[in-house]
């Protein structure tokens, strides 16, 4: 070879190709971006030099294993781990039982004060010592406290002297997912399963155990592995295996796991004859099977289930009730401390008048008929994770059930793992939402944190957007979704700009600007996302099947699974007329929420569509006509995201090459598409209105055959 040549080639191998600095997302939020202010990390080293932390239970080793580690990348120093309160600087954690020296710290802390998840960050000062203690009534409120200390030094907002007091809101705050056996996710957008069933339970993915790590960092403590739609196989012994190997690497951090079970398993892998919930064959069955999963999963925490909903088996089946067949499932695991989950998303094959009045109707009625260990998982709108609902109005309706909110991570119906939306505002809308079910002050979080009712069984679940690819949620944005679920579930109270903040600092920047500016896009990103597919409460208008893109043309098939059910567009106007002369939808709330949403002019305009139908030179608040007013949301819709793109561009080079080049790519598909749906809708509602498209609004760019004829093949997520 040439000598030329030669050298050329030693050179390409010694310098590096790739930039320097292309974070793939794999460590999410705990990235640990070594602290660089000099004051801080001054400070640091003055308090944190050692770490005492007792207690040698697997979930306090995680404790140990975790703060050491992240705190040596944080903040570079040599973390001494000490047996005894040695140095000037020191971090004691341990249980109130387990550690003396924790409990002589917080001598005035009463015992309970915790509960066995919360926890308390204290600096006390003993003459020159600096001592952090993090203190709990149990393990896992160490474990989520040293996490807690680990954020408020990666976000740079420890206090001089913490005097922190946390609680969990709800008992329960569990990941859903919608994998299956297969490999697939059903509504899953960043590739397929984590779960690799081929080849559990010998081997053990390294991702498992991050998994846990970053689930257990935001406080979520259990995870429902299975999708709804359920597989029977699961709960045969060759699956059972493999689960029972999961929940081994997720206990040491906390958390549970949980299945969903098919209602007609002992027919589809028990040989029996029915599923009938009352056969005793049938009850047999169930309990043998509890027995059986509890012998390999001794903290297994219970079942999820989706019965008569879709296609899924359930007791109506065998003409029982939904009471009926949770308390058979829920007398299996009692015994074992589990829980089951039943899920009100039920519409049967007779399509009724209005899908959104469905649950209510049967379930209300049912109150008080399920066991203590039940709780009915409620979605969080009254059909199906639309980008704007109003809240569910089963919440607040059935006072002696623990109700659970099911919110949705994957973006089904909000751009899938392609948009920027974060869902923050989202989640806490409905959780604000005055109920008035005792009274004003009746919000959806004190129902499902159980303060309304006095309920302990608590929970809230996530149908999560995890998936195998590197950066686990497709969308780098879509790791604050899974961030936000898991700090909202903890503590409902916490503002969509906080958690938006922490979230930024741990995982791209500190710099204050860029900062501001990403947390501003974050928190405009929900209502541009309603703006470009769904404004004014318009809902359901997406395309059939996968969900992905516009669709308000959508007329063939089930009713209520088209579009023209829900925005009944006519030359008169547009909307779904849920008031006392319509279905009557409204019907279902509290006063005064049923007669100001049944009223037109007091109904809020962001929902105006979802109950009334409303003619097209209806005047807005605006003093614009409704076909006006919508075309300027559309537009809107899609501005906002024009600037997110142009904000974007002014983050070259200034933050991570890899996260910028990926979110850059991503919202110019997003420019993209919410034009897209703009255009489609448009030009497909004004076949009905018959009116021009305003100025300030840009003209289609395509005819609506053209929209009309667009056909996408393999789209993920069925
Ligand atoms: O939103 C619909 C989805 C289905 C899902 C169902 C449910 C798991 O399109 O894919 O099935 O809701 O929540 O059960």
């Amino acid at each position: 070879m040439n000598r030329t040549l030669t050298t050329l080639l030693i050179i390409l191998f010694l310098v590096p190709l790739s930039p320097a600095r292309a974070d793939d997302g794999y460590r999410l939020w705990l990235g640990y971006k070594p602290v660089t202010d000099r004051a801080a990390l001054e400070k640091y080293r003055q308090r944190f030099g050692n770490v005492m932390i007792t207690g040698d239970s697997p979930v306090m080793k995680s404790a140990r294993d975790e703060f050491i580690a992240g705190l040596t990348e944080l903040t570079g120093l040599k973390v001494r781990e000490v047996n005894s309160p040695e140095g000037r600087g020191i971090v004691v954690a341990g249980t109130f039982s387990s550690s003396p020296f924790v409990a002589s710290l917080l001598s005035d802390v009463n015992p309970g004060t915790t509960g066995e998840e919360g926890y308390i960050i204290r600096g006390i000062r003993q003459g020159r010592k600096n001592i952090t203690v993090v203190a709990s009534d149990g393990d896992r409120g160490v474990l989520y406290g040293l996490f807690h200390l680990l954020r408020l030094i990666s976000t740079e907002s420890l206090p001089d002297n913490p005097d922190i007091l946390e609680r969990p809101a709800t008992a329960l705050r569990l990941l859903n997912h919608w994998d299956n056996l297969d490999g697939s996710v059903e509504r899953g957008y960043a590739g397929g399963s984590i779960w690799n069933w081929h080849l559990l339970p010998g081997y053990i993915s390294p991702r498992y155990r991050d998994y846990a790590r970053a689930n257990a960092s935001v406080g979520i403590n259990g995870t429902v592995i299975t999708n709804v739609n359920a597989n029977a196989l699961v709960l045969t012994p060759q699956y059972l295996a493999k689960v029972a190997a999961l929940a081994e690497v997720m206990r040491p951090y906390g958390i549970k796991v949980y299945l969903t079970a098919r209602f007609n398993a002992p027919q589809e892998t028990g040989n029996l004859s029915t599923s009938d919930p009352l056969d005793p064959g049938v009850i047999r069955w169930w309990r043998d099977k509890a027995a059986e999963i509890y012998s390999l999963i001794p903290d297994f925490g219970g079942f999820l289930v989706k019965a008569n909903s879709e296609g899924q088996p359930g007791p109506q089946n065998y003409g029982r009730s939904h009471a009926d067949g949770a308390n058979m499932l829920a007398d299996a695991v009692a015994p074992y401390g589990g829980v089951v989950m039943w899920r009100a998303f039920v519409y049967d094959n007779n399509v009724p008048v209005d899908r959104a009045k469905q649950a209510y109707n049967e379930f209300v009625p049912l109150d008080g008929k399920f066991r203590d260990n039940v709780l009915i998982q409620v979605k969080n709108g009254p059909i199906d994770f639309q980008p704007r609902e109003p809240f569910h109005p089963l919440f607040g309706a059935m006072p002696s059930t623990p109700l659970m909110m099911e919110f949705q991570i994957t973006q089904e119906y909000l751009g899938c793992a392609t948009h920027l939306v974060y869902l923050a505002p989202l989640f806490s809308e409905v959780l604000e939402s005055d109920t008035y079910a005792a009274g004003s002050g009746s919000e959806v979080s004190k129902v499902i944190d159980g303060t309304l009712y006095k309920h302990t069984l608590t929970g809230i679940a996530g149908v999560t957007n995890i998936g195998n690819e590197r950066n686990w949620t497709g969308h780098l944005f879509g790791q604050a979704n899974w961030y936000a679920f898991g700090r909202l579930a903890w503590n409902p109270e916490l503002s969509p700009a906080e958690i938006a903040s922490e979230w930024i600092r741990m995982t791209i920047t500190h710099d204050p600007d860029i900062a501001g500016g990403i947390e501003e896009m974050m928190l405009g990103s929900r209502e541009a996302a309603v703006n470009y597919m769904t404004p004014l409460g318009l809902h359901h208008i997406m395309a059939e099947g996968h969900h992905w893109g516009p669709g308000p043309w959508v007329d063939r098939g089930r009713p209520d699974w088209t579009s023209v059910y829900y925005h009944r567009a006519d030359t008169a106007g547009i909307g779904f007329d849920r008031t006392t002369s319509g279905s009557d939808a409204a019907g279902q709330y509290f006063p005064p929420l049923d007669s100001m949403f049944n009223d037109p002019e007091r109904c809020p305009e962001n929902l105006l569509l979802w109950f009334h139908h409303m003619p097209w030179d209806h005047v807005m608040k605006s003093g614009r006509s409704l076909w006006d007013e919508m075309c300027l949301k559309y537009q809107e819709g899609v501005n906002r995201v024009n600037e997110y793109r142009e904000f974007w561009e002014s983050l070259r080079g200034r933050i991570d090459d890899g996260q910028f080049e990926h979110v850059r790519q991503m919202l110019d598909i997003q420019a993209y598409e919410a034009r897209w749906w703009k255009d489609a809708c448009l030009l497909y509602f004004q076949t009905f209105s018959r009116m021009p498209i305003p100025d300030g609004v840009e003209q289609p760019q395509h005819s609506l055959e053209y929209y009309r004829g667009l056909k996408f093949h393999y789209v993920p997520g069925i």
